[in-house]
C-alpha cells in the first residue's frame, strides 16, 4: 500500500524529495474492521446555540457530532427535539415503509421489471426525519438517494413505481433515469443525474422566494463525494454571499460508489467544517439518530426561516449497501463494515427508543412491517397493470419530441417521423 508517491529525484540538489498522499480506504474486501479510533459524541453533551448565532459560533459543533438518543435509548441533551408519540409513530412507520419499498423495488430490478434502481438503507432518517422538521411546501432539491422525502410528503407509492417501471403510468414519459423523480405539487425538485447541480439550484430557488418575499424555505441534499463537485462550492458562496434561506444537508455515507470519502477531502477535515470556512452555520450531526436529524434540521429551518442565514448540515452516516443495482461493494469494501458499524441502524433505533419510552412494542413492529411490505405489493400490482420495462407499454415513441415547443416545428416532426420509420425496421415487432 503506497501511501507515498514520489517522483524520481532531480539530480544536482540536496533538498528532501517531495511526495504526494493518495487517499486509501481503511479497510479492504476481506479486512477484519475496527472502528475503535472513531471519535462518537456522547449523546446529550452537544450545547444548542440560539438559531440566530454568528455563523462561528457553530464552528464547535462542525467539528462535534450532535447526538441525541443514547445506547440506553433515552433521548438526551438539549438537542431533543421533544417529539410527541403520535410523531415518533409516524417517523418510524414513514422510516419502514420507504425500507420496504427499497426492498421491493431492488427484486423487481433483479426480476428485470426496471433496468435500475438505488436503495438508501441505513440512511432512511436523513430524508425521513429531515423532511418532517420542513413545512410540506418548501422546496427541496434532493439527490437520487432521498425517496424519504417522496414518501415522508404522500407521493403515491404507485407514481414512484410507474416512474420506475417508465411505463404508460410514468408522469416523466420515461424521460428520466428510473428513480429521478419530480413532483412540482410535492415542492420536490426535479432529480438530476449531474451530480451537484441541485446544489446553487437550491441557493438560486432560496433568493427568488426572499426576492418575492415568500415565506418557503429550500433545503438541498447532496452526497458526500458530490461536494468535490464545483457546483457545491458555488453553492455555498452564493450561499453565504447572499444570506440565503437555505439548507444544505451533504449526506456523507463514506462511499461515492467505490471511492471512499478521503478523496472528497474526508481525511483532512469534516464536511461541516467546510461551511465554516464561508461563514455558513454548520452542524454536523449522527445521521442514524431520526431525532437528532429532526432537531438539527429544525434549527436550520428556523434560522433560514427567520433571515438569519443558511446552514450547512452534516449527516454523518453509513451506505449499508451498494451505490445501486449496477454496483457490487464486495469488490472495493469490506463485508464487516456494515456489522461493525457503531452507530447502528436509524430504524432499529427509534423504535428501541419508542419501546424505552413505553408507547411501541416488538409486536407492533412486526405488524407494522408486515402492513409496509403489503401496501408496497399493492401498489407494485397496480403500477405493474400500466407496464414493466420491456412490455412495450410505455408513452407512444413519438412523445419523446413533445413538450419543449408549443408546438412542434417542422424539423422535429420530421426527425420524429424518421425515427419512428427506422425502429420499424430495425424492432419490426416493437
Ligand atoms: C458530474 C458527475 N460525475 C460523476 C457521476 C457518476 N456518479 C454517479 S453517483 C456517483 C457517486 C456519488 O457519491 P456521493 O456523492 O457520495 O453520493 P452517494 O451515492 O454516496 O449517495 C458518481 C461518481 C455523475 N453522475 N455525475
Ligand atoms: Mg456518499
Amino acid at each position: 500500500m503506497a501511501d507515498k508517491m514520489s517522483g524520481t529525484g532531480r539530480a544536482g540538489h540536496n533538498r528532501p524529495a517531495l511526495a504526494f498522499h493518495v487517499p486509501e480506504p481503511k479497510f479492504r474486501p476481506g479486512d477484519a474492521v475496527d472502528f475503535s479510533d472513531l471519535e462518537i459524541s456522547e449523546p446529550g453533551a452537544q450545547p444548542r446555540p440560539d438559531e440566530g448565532c454568528a455563523p462561528i459560533d457553530t464552528a464547535p459543533l462542525a467539528n462535534d457530532l450532535i447526538r441525541v438518543l443514547g445506547d440506553d435509548n433515552a433521548a438526551h441533551g438539549p438537542w431533543d427535539p421533544k417529539l410527541d408519540p403520535d410523531t415518533l409513530r409516524r417517523m418510524l412507520r414513514t422510516m419502514a415503509l420507504t425500507r420496504a419499498f427499497d426492498e421491493r423495488m431492488y427484486r423487481g430490478q433483479r426480476q428485470g421489471k426496471t433496468s435500475f434502481y438505488m436503495k438508501c438503507t441505513g440512511e432512511e432518517a436523513t430524508s425521513v426525519a429531515a423532511a418532517m422538521a420542513l413545512a410540506g411546501d418548501d422546496m427541496v432539491f434532493p439527490s437520487y438517494r432521498q425517496q424519504g422525502i417522496l414518501i415522508a410528503r404522500g407521493y403515491p407509492l404507485v407514481e414512484m413505481i410507474n416512474q420506475i417501471y417508465s411505463n404508460r403510468g410514468d408522469k416523466l414519459k420515461g424521460r428520466q433515469l428510473p428513480i429521478m423523480y419530480s413532483s412540482r405539487p410535492h415542492s420536490f425538485f426535479t432529480i438530476s443525474g449531474n451530480l451537484a447541480t441541485q446544489t446553487p439550484q437550491a441557493v438560486g430557488w432560496a433568493m427568488a422566494s426572499a426576492m418575492r418575499g415568500d415565506s418557503r424555505i429550500a433545503a438541498t441534499w447532496v452526497g458526500e463525494g458530490s461536494t468535490a463537485e464545483g457546483d457545491f462550492h458555488a453553492a455555498c458562496l452564493f450561499a453565504t454571499v447572499y444570506n440565503a434561506p437555505v439548507i444544505l444537508n451533504v449526506i456523507n455515507n463514506q462511499w461515492a460508489i467505490s471511492s471512499f470519502s478521503g478523496f472528497a477531502g474526508g481525511e483532512r477535515a469534516t464536511f461541516a467544517a467546510r461551511g465554516v470556512g464561508y461563514g455558513i452555520a454548520s452542524l454536523r450531526v449522527d445521521g442514524n439518530d431520526a431525532l437528532a436529524v429532526y432537531a438539527a434540521t429544525q434549527w436550520a429551518a428556523d434560522r433560514a426561516r427567520s433571515n438569519a442565514g443558511p446552514t450547512l448540515i452534516e449527516h454523518f452516516t453509513y451506505r449499508a449497501e451498494g451505490h445501486s443495482t449496477s454496483d457490487d461493494p464486495s469488490q472495493y469494501r469490506s463485508a464487516h463494515e456494515r456489522s461493525e458499524w457503531p452507530l447502528g441502524d436509524p430504524i432499529m433505533r427509534l423504535k428501541n427508543h419508542l419501546i424505552h419510552l413505553g408507547e411501541w412494542d416488538e409486536g407492533r413492529q412486526e405488524a407494522l412491517d408486515l402492513e409496509c411490505a403489503e401496501q408496497v405489493k399493492a401498489a407494485t400490482k397496480d403500477a405493474e397493470k400500466n407496464g414493466v420495462l420491456g412490455h412495450g407499454m410505455h408513452h407512444p415513441f413519438h412523445t419523446m419530441f413533445e413538450d419543449v415547443f408549443e408546438e412542434l416545428p417542422w424539423h422535429l416532426e420530421e426527425q420524429a417521423a424518421q425515427a419512428i420509420r427506422e425502429r420499424k425496421i430495425k424492432w419490426p415487432q416493437a
